[in-house]
């Protein structure tokens, strides 16, 4: 594989954004990929991982959170795009990854996408949309965050809680051990596509390897492709 990296300089960055989005790619750095950089992003400082950390909200929000307020969470991006720029710029593939329904995923994952955009880097976003149990407010910034996604990613997939629950009717176990199981269906998807495009990089550019991408199908899973 690293043979392969090397011929096509294929680099890919994966940024964890918010809580959640930190939480699913904190294991990605055990896994030996050597052309995979892993990046945590978030308002709150607190450091959980040895991924290399960009702090947004440095004016802002100073470390306390976005309290759920998804413009707290896009200022807070929009604030700090130089940090932004400086963490995801060089890769040939950006891969974001967010639970939406908090302030920082939902606001601050549009904005990096964005900022990719401009740095002509292409996109993969996974994102989860919140249990209705969490309530409208969340759901509400999940929508908003998914919206913006929607017509920026290039390819966003896209996890539905709910009906990953109603798929799992048997399911009774706690909400810990209910996020890891959506943590590992993320975590299986995103290996996959970096296997993908470690495996066509040589014959396609990073571009055409998009009209490959497949997810599982499943009744919880949907698919954007721009
Ligand atoms: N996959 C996964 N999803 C989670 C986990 N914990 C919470 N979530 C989901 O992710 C959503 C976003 O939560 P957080 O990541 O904590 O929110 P945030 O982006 O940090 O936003 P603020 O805390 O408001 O700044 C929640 O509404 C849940 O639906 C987890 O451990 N794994
Ligand atoms: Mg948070």
């Amino acid at each position: 594989m690293e043979k392969i990296i090397t011929e096509n300089k294929l680099s890919i960055k994966m940024i964890g954004v918010g809580d959640a989005g930190i939480e699913v790619i904190k294991d990605f750095g055990k896994r030996h990929l050597p052309n995979v950089e892993c990046l945590d992003m978030n308002t709150e400082w607190a450091v959980k991982t040895a991924n290399k950390f960009v702090k947004i909200g440095v004016n802002f929000t100073k470390g306390l959170g976005a309290g759920a307020l998804v413009e707290v969470g896009r200022q807070a991006a929009e604030e700090d795009r130089k940090a932004i720029i400086e963490a995801i710029k060089g890769c040939n593939l950006l891969i974001a990854v967010a639970g939406l329904g908090g302030g920082t995923g939902s606001g601050a994952t549009p904005v990096v996408v964005e900022t990719a955009k401009e740095l002509k880097i292409p996109t993969i976003v996974f994102v989860t949309i919140p249990l209705e149990l969490e309530g409208k407010f969340r759901n509400n910034n999940a929508q908003n965050g998914l919206e913006k996604l929607k017509s920026i990613a290039d390819i966003l997939f896209v996890l539905s809680n709910e009906r990953f629950l109603s798929a799992n009717l048997d399911w009774r176990g706690s909400f810990v051990e209910f996020y890891k199981g959506t943590d590992n269906i993320l975590q299986s998807n995103i290996l996959k596509v970096i296997d993908l495009f470690n495996s066509k990089a040589q014959e396609n550019s990073i571009k055409d390897i998009f009209k490959y991408v497949e997810f599982d199908k499943s009744s919880y899973i949907d698919m954007f492709k721009n």
